[in-house]
């Protein structure tokens, strides 16, 4: 995944600096020196993100901001307000501006990542939100684009797991004007209402009293239901320890007690709207179904669909300079399931495939069905190494496993083989793109099948 950040702020060495921790996480940095310059080329480059610097002679963060957030063309784009750490005021103004984050000076780089990181993933799943509105509404088959309403997210459903008695208080004072807070006190319960509560985030303090508050924040990380519901831990100020392990172990963000308002209104914010635009693609893809633009055998997204989204998707990719790839895979001696077994038990076979195609495949992918035993995954924001490894990983999950064939349950193993491509910068199109794949797959089937081949003509750099 790459995004491009800009940074604004009116010290150069302060830019310097950030270009410097950013790139070296392989973060596309651009910079400007004041509000105005910020502004322009917020709308030039259309960046993922924005850093943004409150204190600034002319034009101040916080109008910057405003600036942003009124105008159309870029209000999507996250804004984190980089204040000053002494003062809490900036962030009920950087709050009242529109901000999404806030980080403060001098800047910790476990919470840098971990803003910018989260911050870019729900970007990701907008656009591609976004761009399946687009897709819709030009094959006819939605009238308007419906996610802006996204962005209210009160009386979400928040659980809070904290012994503390005065800081749990607290902080569903904090959050109750926004969301609906259950609170549990004691943390053995925590595991059992967190599974049966509908919550769309839960808080895990990580200052427990009798129990380890990272290890239950994992064990309900891990459980299949709630994997895809935003976690939140609290950590001590000090512990930066503690705030990598939370990260390392798959919490969505972490909150530094005792934790300011106006950052856990936005960090809260900032979790529940990644899950509410999954959710959102979900059931655009449960509205699919009734559409005409699924494929009835597997449910997977048909032909038609695939070839207009790919052609949006290699147009935005290319406007925004961005990676993008596709895989193309095929099972290997497939009509011998058919010979050897019967249509029905070929069927199944494809069925099953699909389910794990769709297992596999992040939110923002999107698979389709190309034909017969055909598939294609369309992977945005994935740079070329990124594709290719979960091309393999595709591959080797399919080779481990076990296919049914009859509802008694006989099973068969298979192989698939697959090209993958991705988009040249200069002169690439959805057409030759899908050849390439294509030509992949082909290259990958002659080389003894069960192979993953990466296109070679037009190979961006980095292959
Ligand atoms: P290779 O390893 O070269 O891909 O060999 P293969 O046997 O998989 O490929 P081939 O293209 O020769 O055969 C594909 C077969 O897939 C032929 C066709 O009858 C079958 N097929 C296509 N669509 C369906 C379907 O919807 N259901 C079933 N059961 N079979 C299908
Ligand atoms: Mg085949
Ligand atoms: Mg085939």
């Amino acid at each position: 995944m790459t995004a491009q950040i800009l940074v604004v702020d009116d010290v150069f060495a302060n830019i310097k600096l950030l270009e410097a921790k950013l790139s070296s996480e392989y973060y596309d940095v651009i910079s400007a020196k004041d509000g105005f310059e910020a502004i322009a080329k917020a709308k030039e480059h259309k960046p993922d993100i924005i850093l943004l610097d409150v204190m600034m002679p002319g034009m101040d963060g916080f109008e910057v901001c405003k600036k942003l957030k009124e105008d159309f063309e870029v209000s999507h784009i996250p804004i984190v307000m980089v204040t000053a750490l002494t003062d809490k005021s900036d962030r009920i103004k950087g709050l009242e501006a529109g901000a999404d984050d806030f980080i403060t000076k001098p800047i910790n780089d476990v919470a840098l990542f971990a803003r910018v990181k989260s911050l870019v993933r729900i970007k990701m799943l907008m656009d591609e939100l976004r761009l399946r509105d687009k897709t819709s509404i030009e094959m006819g088959i939605k009238q308007e684009a419906s996610n802006t309403l996204l962005s209210d997210v009160s009386g979400s459903r928040v659980l809070l797991i904290d012994d503390d008695a005065v800081q749990g208080k607290q902080i569903v004072s904090k959050l109750s004007d926004t969301y609906e807070v259950e609170w549990i006190q004691e943390p053995d319960d925590g595991l059992a209402r967190a599974r049966d509560g509908n919550f769309d985030l839960i808080l895990v303090s990580t200052l427990l009293t009798d129990a380890d508050g990272l290890r239950l924040a994992s064990q309900i990380k891990s459980q299949e239901e709630l994997r895809n519901v935003p976690l939140l831990v609290l950590v001590d100020d000090d512990d930066k320890r503690i705030m990598l392990k939370a990260l390392e172990m798959g919490m969505n963000d972490y909150m530094t007690v005792p934790v300011d308002k106006n950052e856990m209104i936005v960090r809260v914010r900032t979790q529940i709207r990644r899950r509410k635009y999954q959710e959102a693609l979900k059931s655009q893809y449960q509205m699919s179904i009734s559409m005409a633009i699924t494929d009835a055998l597997t449910g997977l997204y048909n032909r038609h669909y695939l070839n207009t989204h790919l052609s949006n998707m290699v147009k935005q990719a290319l406007k925004n300079g961005k990676h993008m790839a596709l895989m193309m895979m095929d099972m290997d001696h497939f009509k011998s399931v058919n010979d050897t077994y019967g249509h029905d038990a070929g069927d199944l076979v494809l069925k099953q495939l699909a389910n794990l195609i769709i297992q596999q495949s992040r939110s923002s992918e999107l698979a389709a069905r190309f034909g017969g035993e055909e598939f294609v995954v369309l992977m945005p924001e994935t740079d070329p190494a990124s594709a290719l490894a979960a091309a393999k990983r595709m591959r080797d999950i399919v080779e481990a496993t076990p296919f049914k064939i009859n509802a008694a349950g006989a099973t068969i193993q298979k192989t698939i083989s697959i090209g993958v491509a991705s988009l040249h910068p200069d002169g690439d199109s959805a057409e030759s793109l899908l050849k390439r794949a294509d030509e992949a797959l082909y290259e990958a089937k002659r080389s003894g099948r069960n192979k993953v081949t990466v296109s070679a003509t037009l190979a961006p750099k980095g292959w």
